[in-house]
């Protein structure tokens, strides 16, 4: 059975003495939700990793890491290797996603250099595809997922089981309050499986989980989860507070 994903990305928030708070909170509340067909993931900064993992430790969550470079060591300045994120207990590892992308400067070809490295290494991209608000009115949004995601899997030639995730994440839909609505999520979501098919083959596709991002709150968790295509979500603002990242990681399935 597929499990949904309920990932929660921290972005650059928290110090230690926080991550311990949200923790305390967080683990003892997660008792309380049934989890068989969940799974739920945190990507803390860089800096909160090793003491998350410590925190979390035999508890159910996984640990999620916000970018990774494509190479074990070397001279990369500010980048942190795959196998780095591995020894600390990571699991996953955001690529691409539009604050990189947007912020950073990072190109689709980029974010393919990441996403095949993490891959390589045998931790589970989330690679991250969005459009912008302009291209969206333009009509272009298919098109610009298309690239993104060709650029983005193209040293990934073969999946098996739950080693890749894609996120979409509308950029007008990013912090902004505005989610999109369950039906343009779906849309989009339905298109990026068509086009997993095509690249993986149809079984393969559907084994691949494509979340959600943008705005997700408490209160509109159900009607996204809902969606034939949607498999999960990626949670920026909301996965701050522990209540109610825990109610959205409490939704009925
Ligand atoms: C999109 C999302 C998390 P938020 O960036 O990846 O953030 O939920 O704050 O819109």
């Amino acid at each position: 059975m597929k499990k949904v994903l309920l990932a929660g990305n921290w972005k650059m928030h928290k110090t230690l003495s926080e991550v311990k708070a949200y923790f305390e909170k967080f683990l003892k509340d997660l008792e309380t939700i049934d989890l068989s067909a969940k799974e739920i993931m945190i990507a803390p900064p860089f800096t909160a990793l090793a003491y998350s993992r410590k925190l979390t430790e035999g508890s159910p969550i996984k640990l999620g890491a916000q970018n990774a470079c494509w190479e074990e060591k070397g001279a990369f300045t500010g980048e942190v290797s795959p196998l780095m994120l591995k020894e600390l207990g990571v699991e996953y590892v955001i690529v691409g996603h539009s604050e990189r992308r947007h912020i950073f400067g990072e190109t689709n070809e980029l974010v393919g250099k990441r996403a095949e490295g993490v891959f390589r290494f045998g931790l589970t991209p989330i690679l991250c595809v969005g459009e912008t608000l302009e291209e969206r009115q333009q009509n272009k949004t298919l098109e610009v997922i298309k690239s993104q995601l060709e650029a983005g899997l193209n040293g990934i030639k073969e999946v098996g089981g739950r080693d890749l995730v894609i996120a979409y994440e509308p950029v007008w839909a990013i912090g902004t309050g505005i989610t999109a609505t369950p039906e343009q999520a779906e849309e989009v979501h339905g298109f990026i499986r068509d086009f997993l098919s095509g690249l993986y083959g149809k079984e393969k596709a559907e084994t691949i989980r494509i979340l959600y991002g943008g705005s997700v709150t408490p209160e509109n968790i159900e009607s996204l989860i809902k969606q034939p295509n949607i498999d999960g979500v990626l949670v920026g603002g909301a996965s701050l507070d522990p209540d109610k990242f825990l109610k959205i990681c409490a939704v009925a399935l």
